[in-house]
């Protein structure tokens, strides 16, 4: 019997690539010199997509490549890489990874808050230019005494803020919706939030919901001790407006991993000496993107093994007996 050919828009892992080839006959699109002429050839015979963030957006233009396609595996919990509405119209199933990368993400966010706070790679580059030499690092902001604003309390959100418990600050919350059994302080409003707090974490889902939730209004409500983490998706900060706020003393510092237009990311930020920026890494472990690649590869596995999806996004969700 013939196998079941699945599409890989991005190099994976090696684990990743050999479990699916084992099950699977896997296209590589990244090897394609002409893409579109390899997706034309290929494309009526791809039942299944193993897409990342990493590498573009499976809008419906690009599903129209794949007029037999079932399901579309992608790696990272964030979805917003892939046009979930026109999946669902064609009644393809949508997964993504969540859970397995919790307590990692929540880890480097922990991680850049306190490197922000106490300009730890700031100190780095002082040692390494001799300037210990010449006098002491000057005193940095601290973590004391701070209240720390969650931007979107969901599974990585509680992650965080179970951390943030050992570090004895005060921990607030700002969501659509108000969480039975949390015991934070919820805010209906995000400014309300960043008028109460002096750091806030932004890690929402990315996408049209949530674009420039973080916006000059907000910066200017978190004031000048303030310092922003985020660790959602770059379109959630008005990056512009921040630029500004940090280079006005508008608040003290920011600590980013996701930026709008990656992997480039602003001059001006980089020119910047009151912000940490990470090259979008929170899940970035040997450990953890192997847990992620395996959840890709279980999806399609179990999917095409007519057991259903394992972790179906709510936009389309999986119906029993469908298959
Ligand atoms: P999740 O469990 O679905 O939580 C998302 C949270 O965001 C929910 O609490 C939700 O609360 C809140 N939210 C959604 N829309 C909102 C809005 N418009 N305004 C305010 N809050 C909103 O997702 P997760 O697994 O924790 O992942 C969260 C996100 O983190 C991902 O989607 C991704 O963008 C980002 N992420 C980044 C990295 C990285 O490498 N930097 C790694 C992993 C994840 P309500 O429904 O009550 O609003
Ligand atoms: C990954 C992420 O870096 O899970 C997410 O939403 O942003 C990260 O874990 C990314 O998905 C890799 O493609």
């Amino acid at each position: 019997m013939s196998k079941t050919d699945i599409l890989m828009t991005g190099r994976m892992l090696p684990s990743v690539i050999e479990a699916l080839e084992e099950r699977f006959t896997l296209h590589r699109m990244w090897e394609a010199p002409d893409r579109d002429a390899f997706l034309r050839e290929i494309g009526p015979r791809i039942r299944g997509l193993a897409t990342s963030t990493m590498t573009g957006r499976a809008d419906a233009d690009f599903l129209g490549f794949f007029p037999n396609a079932e399901i579309v595996a992608s790696f990272g919990v964030g979805y917003d890489n892939v046009d979930v509405h026109a999946a669902a119209k064609r009644g393809i199933i949508v997964t993504n990874t969540p859970d397995v990368l919790n307590d990692e993400v929540a880890d480097l966010t922990i991680g850049l808050l306190i490197a922000t706070l106490r300009r730890i790679p700031q100190a780095d580059r002082y040692l390494r230019a001799g300037q210990w030499l010449k006098a002491p690092f000057p005193l940095s902001p601290s973590l004391r005494a701070r209240k720390v604003g969650i931007i979107g309390l969901g599974r990585i959100g509680k992650a965080i803020a179970r951390r943030l418990e050992g570090f004895g600050v005060e921990i607030a919350y700002h969501g659509r919706t108000r969480q039975e059994h949390v015991s934070y302080v919820y805010h209906s409003t995000l400014v309300g939030m960043a008028e109460a707090v002096d750091v806030l974490i932004a890690i929402t889902p990315g996408g049209a919901g949530t674009k420039h939730l973080v916006n000059a209004e907000i910066l200017k409500a978190l004031g000048p001790n303030g310092v922003l983490i985020n660790v959602a998706r770059g379109s959630v900060v008005d990056e512009a407006a921040l630029i500004d706020a940090l280079r006005q003393g508008t608040i003290l510092a920011a600590g980013l991993d996701v930026f709008e237009k990656e992997p480039h990311v602003p001059q001006a930020l980089i020119d910047l000496d009151n912000v940490v920026l990470l090259p979008h890494i929170a899940s970035g472990s040997v450990h953890t993107r192997k847990a992620m690649g395996q959840l890709v590869v279980d999806n399609l596995v179990s999917w095409f093994s007519g057991k259903g999806p394992l972790t179906p996004v709510p936009e389309t969700p999986y119906e029993a007996g469908r298959r």
